[in-house]
C-alpha cells in the first residue's frame, strides 16, 4: 500500500520536474531512482513528515537528485557503473591511504599533483585531503569552519585544479577524498551573514535563541567538545542579539537539520564534490547532525536517518561515491554509522576506528594487550559491506573513549587508568619517553586528550635528544609495530603525513595567534623535502622507517586474508605482551579458501614467547613450516615457543615446504 503511494507521487514528481530534465537520457538515473524511492520518501517523511509543504520538498529533492546526475561528468558514471558491479571493490586490500594537509604536504593543488610519484613511491593509493574549502583568513579550525562550501581556499587553487588533480589521481588508480563538513559553517558563511542581515529564512538555517532560558535547558545534558577554549555550546551574537549554537568553536554554527532547505543544501554539496571527483567524501562530525533537547546532541536517532537518506540519495545519483563516517564516540555507537540490521552499509560505507587507534596507544604504553584483547572482543560484528578506516594518527587528538566496562574487565580503575595514559603519553609518568602535550583539559570533569606527532609519542624525538641508540631502535620499533597493526587487522589503513618519516612536534603554532590555544598543530607539520630526501640515506631514522613501511604496504598488498571480509579471529595466547589474530577465509566470500595468516605482536620492550601450542589450534603449530611474510624468514623458535624481539610483529603463513 504505502509503496503504491509512494510510487504515484513519484510519478507526479516526474512529470512536475523542469521539462529540461526530459530531454536527457536519465535511463540509469530513471532505473536507481525507482529502486531508492520507497526508501528515501519514507526516510525524509520521518524526518520532516510534519512539515507543511512536505510534497514540495520531496519534489526538489528529486530535482536536486536529477540535476546531479546531469551534471555528472561521463567518465564518472562509467566508474559508478563498475563499482555498482563489483561492489564489494573497497574491501580490498590493494587501498592504502594517507591524509593531509595540502599546504603543509606540498603547498597547493599543483604541487600535489606532482607528489603523485611520491605516493607512489611509497604505496598510497587514496589520499585524504584535509579541508580546502573557503574559509576565514583568521580562526578557522584548521579549516573546518567553511565559508563557502562550493569555493576552495585560493592558497590551494582553483576547482579547475581539483578537477586536474581528480583525473591525475584516477589515472594513476589513486582515490580522492574530500571533507564536508555537514554540521556546521563558518559564522562568516553567507547564510551566517544573511542571518545576521535578518533574513529569517535563514535564520531557520541554524539554531538561535533569544535569551538564555532554552541555551541553559540544552547544556544541562551536553558535554563540551572544546572546554578550555570554547566552553559551553551557545555563542552570543552582537548583531542578532541571540545565543547561535555552536557546538564546536565559537565562530562555527552549527546547521539547523530539522530544517529540510538545510538537508537539500547540504545533499546538493554532497554531490557537487563528488561530482568534482571525489571518490570518497569524510562526514565530519556526523555524531552531532541531530539535537534534541534533554539529550547529549550527540548519535540521535535521526542522526542516522539523515545519513540513511544521504546514502540513499547518492546511490541515485554517484552510486560508486563512498563516505567516511566521523564519529569519535563511545565504541558501541561508532559501529552504528556503518548501519543496523542490514548487510550493505546503509549509511556510510567507511568508519573511523577511533576505539581501535586508542587501544593500539593503551597497548603502547601499559605493554600489554589486556585492555586491547578486551575491549576488541566485546566489539559487536560490523556490517558485511563496511570497513574500518584503521589509523594510529591523524590531525586530532587522541582520546581515551574506551568503554568503562572494558577497562574494569581488564583490571583497572577507568578514572585512574584514563589519568595513568595522560600522563605516561605526555611523558610525565616516571620513565615515559612519550613527547606528547595535553588537549582540551576539562576542569570540570578532569577530562583529558593529547596531540603529539606519532614519532614524539613514539619517543623518537626523546631518544634523539639523549643520543641513545638503543632507544632510537626501540621508538622505531614502535613506530612499526603500531603500522603494522593498522596494515593487517582489516580495513583501510590510513596513514598521517609526516609519519612515514618520522615527523617531529612543531611548536611553531605557538607563534601563530590564531593557533597558539590549540595544540593539534602541534601534529600538523609543514614538511621539509629535505628531511624527506633522507629516506634515501641509510642509518637514518627516515630511511628505516619509510622504507620499512613500504615494504610492510607492498607486503600486506599481496596478502588476500587482509582484505576486509570480517575474517578476523583474536586469538588469546596466554602472555598479555602480545596481541594475536588470525585472518583467514570467511565462508560466505571466500569461494576459493585464501591462505591464512596468523599475526603476532610483541607490546614489550622485552623479548617475548609465544607458545607453539596455542597457534597449533590453528594449524600454525609446526616450527619448521613457518615463515614470516614480513622478514621473508622462518620465525625465531625456541623448544615449543616462537620468540619474538622487544616489539617486533610477525604476519606469519604456514606449510611451507
Ligand atoms: C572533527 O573533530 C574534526 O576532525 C576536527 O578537526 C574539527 O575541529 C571538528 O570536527 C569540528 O569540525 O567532531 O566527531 O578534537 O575529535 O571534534 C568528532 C576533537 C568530531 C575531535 C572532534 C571531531
Amino acid at each position: 500500500m504505502y509503496e503504491q503511494v509512494s510510487h504515484s507521487l513519484l510519478n507526479r514528481i516526474l512529470n512536475d520536474m523542469k521539462p529540461d530534465f526530459h530531454k536527457r537520457d536519465l535511463r540509469h538515473f530513471y532505473t536507481r531512482l525507482g529502486a531508492n524511492f520507497y526508501a528515501i520518501h519514507s526516510l525524509f517523511e520521518k524526518l520532516y513528515g510534519n512539515v507543511p509543504d512536505f510534497e514540495e520538498y520531496m519534489l526538489r529533492l528529486v530535482e536536486v537528485l536529477a540535476k546531479n546526475y546531469l551534471d555528472r561528468p561521463y567518465d564518472l558514471q562509467e566508474i559508478d557503473i563498475t563499482r555498482e558491479e563489483d561492489h564489494n571493490w573497497f574491501l580490498h586490500q590493494q587501498w592504502v591511504g594517507m591524509a593531509l594537509y595540502l599546504d603543509g604536504f606540498a603547498g597547493n593543488l599543483q604541487g600535489l599533483k606532482e607528489k603523485i610519484p611520491y605516493f607512489q613511491e611509497l604505496g598510497i593509493n587514496l589520499v585524504h585531503i584535509m579541508p580546502i574549502l573557503k574559509s576565514p583568513a583568521g580562526k578557522s579550525d584548521g579549516g573546518y569552519a567553511v565559508s563557502d562550501f562550493r569555493e576552495i581556499n585560493k592558497q590551494a587553487g582553483t576547482l579547475d585544479d581539483i578537477r586536474e588533480l581528480a583525473a591525475a589521481f584516477r589515472k594513476h588508480g589513486i582515490l580522492l577524498t574530500l571533507d564536508v563538513v555537514l554540521n556546521h559553517t563558518s559564522s562568516q558563511h553567507k547564510w551566517a551573514e544573511k542571518t545576521r542581515q535578518g533574513d529569517l529564512q535563514y535564520q531557520d538555517y541554524f539554531f538561535i535563541f533569544e535569551d538564555r532560558n532554552l541555551p541553559d535547558m540544552f547544556e544541562q545534558a551536553m558535554p563540551e567538545v572544546f572546554p578550555d577554549t570554547d566552553p559551553g555550546n551557545f555563542t552570543w551574537d552582537e548583531s542578532i542579539q541571540g545565543w547561535v549554537m555552536t557546538v564546536f568553536h565559537d565562530y562555527q554554527w552549527d546547521l539547523n537539520y530539522s530544517n529540510p532547505k538545510v538537508f537539500l543544501e547540504m545533499l546538493d554539496v554532497i554531490l557537487f564534490w563528488g561530482n568534482q571527483g571525489a571518490d570518497i567524501v569524510r562526514l565530519d562530525a556526523v555524531a552531532f547532525l541531530w539535537k534534541e533537547l534533554g539529550t547529549s546532541c550527540q548519535n540521535r536517532p535521526e542522526a542516522h536517518l539523515l545519513l540513511q537518506l544521504f546514502k540513499d540519495c547518492c546511490q541515485v545519483t554517484a552510486p560508486g561515491l563512498l563516505f567516511i563516517a566521523e564519529a569519535i564516540v563511545a565504541p558501541l555507537e561508532v559501529i552504528k554509522y556503518f548501519g543496523e540490521d542490514a548487510v550493505v552499509a546503509k549509511e556510510c560505507e567507511i568508519a573511523y576506528n577511533a576505539t581501535f587507534m586508542a587501544l593500539l596507544w593503551e597497548a603502547t604504553a601499559t605493554h600489554n594487550c589486556k585492555l586491547l584483547a578486551h575491549a576488541i572482543k566485546s566489539l559487536p560484528g560490523k556490517l558485511d559491506r563496511a570497513t574500518w578506516l584503521n589509523y594510529v594518527r591523524c590531525h586530532d587528538d587522541i582520546g581515551f573513549g574506551f568503554d568503562d566496562e572494558d577497562i574494569k574487565n581488564a583490571g583497572y580503575d577507568p578514572g585512574e587508568h584514563r589519568r595513568f595514559l595522560m600522563k605516561y603519553l605526555t611523558g610525565e609518568f616516571e620513565g615515559s619517553y612519550a613527547g606528547g602535550q595535553p588537549f582540551a583539559f576539562n576542569e570540570k570533569n578532569g577530562d583529558a586528550r593529547v596531540s603529539g606527532t606519532l614519532a614524539s609519542l613514539a619517543g623518537l624525538e626523546y631518544a634523539m635528544a639523549q643520543q641513545d641508540v638503543q632507544e632510537v631502535d626501540f621508538a622505531v620499533r614502535r613506530i612499526l609495530l603500531l603500522h603494522s597493526l593498522i596494515f593487517s587487522f582489516g580495513g583501510i589503513p590510513l596513514l598521517y603525513y609526516g609519519d612515514e618519516v618520522g615527523t617531529f612536534n612543531d611548536f611553531s603554532y605557538l607563534e601563530d595567534e590564531n593557533r597558539a590555544d590549540d595544540s593539534r598543530w602541534m601534529h600538523r607539520p609543514r614538511l621539509n623535502w629535505e628531511t624527506l630526501a633522507r629516506r634515501d640515506e641509510p642509518g637514518t631514522p627516515e630511511y628505516t622507517i619509510f622504507q620499512e613501511l613500504r615494504k610492510m604496504i607492498a607486503i600486506r598488498k599481496e596478502i588476500d586474508a587482509f582484505a576486509d571480509f570480517n575474517n578476523r579471529e583474536l586469538v588469546d595466547m596466554d602472555n598479555d605482551h602480545l596481541f594475536a589474530f588470525l585472518r583467514s577465509s570467511h565462508p560466505r566470500y571466500h569461494q576459493h579458501p585464501v591462505e591464512p595468516i596468523f599475526v603476532l605482536a610483541n607490546f614489550d620492550r622485552h623479548p617475548q614467547a609465544a607458545d607453539l601450542k596455542a597457534l597449533s589450534a590453528y594449524g600454525f603449530g609446526d616450527s619448521r613450516s613457518l615463515l614470516d611474510l614480513f622478514t621473508g624468514r622462518p620465525p625465531h623458535c625456541f623448544r615449543n615457543e616462537l620468540i619474538l624481539s622487544p616489539y617486533q610483529f610477525c604476519w606469519l603463513k604456514n606449510g611451507v615446504a
